[in-house]
């Protein structure tokens, strides 16, 4: 089943982000660290580890960038959590660091956090070429940073002070760089390691980003907080333009499941190999958490 096969690398992300956190002073920022990478579902490193079983990578290089995306992932929520953004008191059915901790904490989590992904794509046991290392990294930069998720946070910052609520371009804009970057690039990384095309994990991941966006705007309408792990009902309160507010609730899950069409599409040329990323990619329309 796709959830064990899910549960299973979740594992050996888990074990490794602990094992690389397991030095350090006894200080908040670095308990903060280990705290805020457990839990989760682990999907953008589950991509990961299944680009690059569908290009024949070692695990044991894998697992460095499904580690390291996870990091940037975490990194992301902590920052987003915090008073200034988003203001969360629950992430993965626990306290938000900033609430276990503090904001002073909370920010310096999330910085660490984002220098280990990078730390992670460098470590010469991901790959033995500094070219491909230089290539995980480079794309990792563009995909969190000003041309990917960055970007989307700050347009997503800058709608809500908008005269006129977002189209569905610009939300589909939006959403590419704020969930969907970090996506594309777990996607891709097999291939990266494995010098191949990129272009097949490409289409697949940029139609399931949106997917997954879609999902989870129609969780924070459908969704039940205890199981989703944080507030629910955010957008609507708010009166954020979502692609539920937009689409309709029918017209939304319509769309995701066409996304989901498109992406198992995109994986031909790997014929039965990809049928794992085909699991995956439903499986995000159909989760609940
Ligand atoms: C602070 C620079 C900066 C960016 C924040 C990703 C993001 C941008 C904010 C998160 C806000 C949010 C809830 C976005 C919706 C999509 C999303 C990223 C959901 C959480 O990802 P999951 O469902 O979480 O993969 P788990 O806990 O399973 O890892």
């Amino acid at each position: 089943m796709f959830s064990d096969s899910l549960r299973r690398d979740a594992a050996k992300i888990g074990a490794h982000l602990e094992t690389v956190l397991s030095a350090g002073p006894n200080l908040p920022v670095i308990e903060g660290m280990r705290y805020a990478v457990a839990g989760g579902k682990r999907l953008r490193g589950f991509l990961v580890m299944e680009g690059a079983r569908l290009h024949g990578v070692p695990e044991t290089q894998a697992i460095w960038p499904a580690a390291a995306i996870e990091a940037i992932h975490a990194y992301s929520l902590v920052h987003d959590d915090l008073p200034c953004m988003d203001d969360d008191d629950l992430r993965r059915g626990l306290p938000t660091v900033h609430r276990k901790w503090d904001d002073g904490t909370a920010v310096l989590v999330g910085d660490a956090l984002q220098t280990l992904g990078f730390e992670l794509t460098l470590d010469p046991a991901c790959h033995p070429s500094a070219e491909v290392r230089a290539d995980l990294a480079l794309s990792l930069g563009r995909a969190s940073g000003r041309d990917g998720m960055v970007l989307g946070q700050a347009l997503d910052i800058a709608a809500e002070s908008a005269e006129a609520p977002l189209t569905l371009d610009q939300i589909t804009e939006l959403q590419a760089g704020k969930t969907g970057a970090l996506i594309v690039w777990s996607a891709e990384a097999g291939a990266r390691l494995a010098q191949a095309d990129l272009t097949p994990l490409t289409d697949y991941a940029t139609a399931l980003g949106l997917a997954f966006q879609i999902a989870d705007d129609i969780l924070d309408v459908e969704g039940d907080e205890t199981t989703v792990g944080k507030a629910v009902g955010k957008d609507a309160d708010r009166g954020k333009a979502t692609f539920v507010s937009l689409l309709g609730l029918e017209g939304a899950k319509r769309r995701a499941a066409e996304l989901v069409e498109a992406a198992c599409e995109a994986l031909s040329p790997y014929g039965d190999r990809a049928q794992t990323l085909n699991h995956a990619a439903r499986f995000v329309i159909s989760r609940d958490t």
